[in-house]
């Protein structure tokens, strides 16, 4: 694929100096008086958080608008384009990550300390959050003004940010203090839970992004929606387990779901699986702080083989997600989701 100067070079590295774009477009924003202070830690702010991941939803706004234009190679602005569009998605998950990681007292995130736990930064960081929201809105207004699907690019904006913070309010109200009652912790929770909270800004919202930059009507691809829904609550259900079993090195942060007392799917599992015994003992050590507690919990997960379960599920989620692609008609949308799917099956991190 040609790069920004022209020659052919790795997709990311051209994605990363979008970034670079525009960072010093949002430093030098006409709407505020900038003095060195600010313009830095607003610097410092954006590199800790912003491009640090996986940058998988960025990316794929490019991958999945390439193949909707069936391996026609796109020209330089298109890649600007899509790339710009892929950092809005990456810097509303910053915004979101920076505001989880305190809401749900975390200690790392992408291996380094959550901003939030950074001695100069602590509670400015949820004014950073809201910066980084407001910066969307911003990179929108500056490169799509004038592009016809700019109205409908702000709603999708808008509609999944809303849906991802409604996700978020009942991951966070479920495990409210007092109500400690593990009877509601039932599958469908769980699914409602994710679905708000990461499938529509995961997977649905850079599709939906790349299909409105080629000019298709988003109303037409609810079906697409739908598949992409399944694929995000896959991923999360992935999140789940690796947050008790994934290796702090590889996914990058340490699992904090038991301690929160967190409607994970992994204790959706083991409520189904456990008997009345092994069910008194998760209510009375799982939410809780210490260690020892901790520990006790994930002792019941693997004599329940909890990891054996998730194989399962994996396996099986694959083969439908993959079936219900096939009967999609479109072999442009297919080769889209088919790229989405690969990408996280059986991931590590
Ligand atoms: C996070 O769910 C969802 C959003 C919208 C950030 P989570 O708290 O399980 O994510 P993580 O495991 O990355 O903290
Ligand atoms: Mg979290
Ligand atoms: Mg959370
Ligand atoms: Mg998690």
């Amino acid at each position: 694929m040609a790069n920004l100067n022209g020659t052919t070079s790795d997709l990311r590295t051209t994605f990363l100096q979008v970034y670079s774009v525009l960072k010093s477009e949002l430093l030098n924003d006409l709407a505020f008086e900038w003095s060195p202070d600010s313009r830095q830690w607003v610097e410092r702010m954006l590199d800790y958080n912003v491009p640090g991941g996986k940058l998988n939803r960025g990316l794929s706004v490019i991958d999945s608008y390439e193949q909707l234009k069936e391996g026609k190679e796109l020209t330089k602005d298109e890649v600007f384009l899509a790339s710009a569009l892929g950092w809005c998605i990456e810097w509303l998950q910053a915004y979101f990550l920076v505001l989880d990681d305190i809401m749900d007292g975390s200690h790392t995130r992408r291996s380094q300390p959550c901003w939030f736990r950074l001695p100069k930064v602590g509670m400015i960081a949820v004014n950073d959050g809201v910066l980084l929201r407001n910066h969307i809105p911003r990179i929108l207004k500056k490169h799509f003004r004038e592009k016809p699907y700019y109205v409908d690019l702000l709603d999708l904006f808008n509609e999944v940010e809303f849906q991802t913070a409604s996700g978020q309010m009942i991951d966070l109200i479920t495990t409210l203090e007092g109500e400690k009652d593990l009877s509601k912790y039932s599958l469908s929770l769980h699914r409602r839970i994710v679905q708000y909270k990461t499938a529509y800004y995961s997977f649905y919202l850079p599709v939906a992004c790349a299909l409105l930059m080629a000019g298709e009507n988003l109303d037409n691809y609810v079906d697409v929606k739908n598949v992409l829904i399944d694929m995000g609550i896959y991923f999360q259900v992935q999140d789940d387990y690796l947050d008790c079993f994934g290796e702090p090195e590889k996914i990058g942060k340490i699992g904090t779901d038991i301690e929160d007392f967190k409607c994970s799917w992994l204790v959706v599992k083991a409520l189904e699986k456990c008997n009345e015994e092994q069910k008194q003992h998760l209510l009375e050590h799982y939410g809780k702080a210490n260690p020892e507690d901790v520990e006790k919990v994930k002792r019941l997960y693997n004599d329940l083989d909890l990891q054996g379960v998730f194989k399962e599920f994996e396996s099986k989620s694959y083969e439908k997600l993959n079936t219900s692609i096939e009967a999609h008609p479109n072999k442009a949308v297919q080769a889209v989701l088919k790229s989405f799917l690969g990408k996280i099956y059986k991931r590590l991190k």
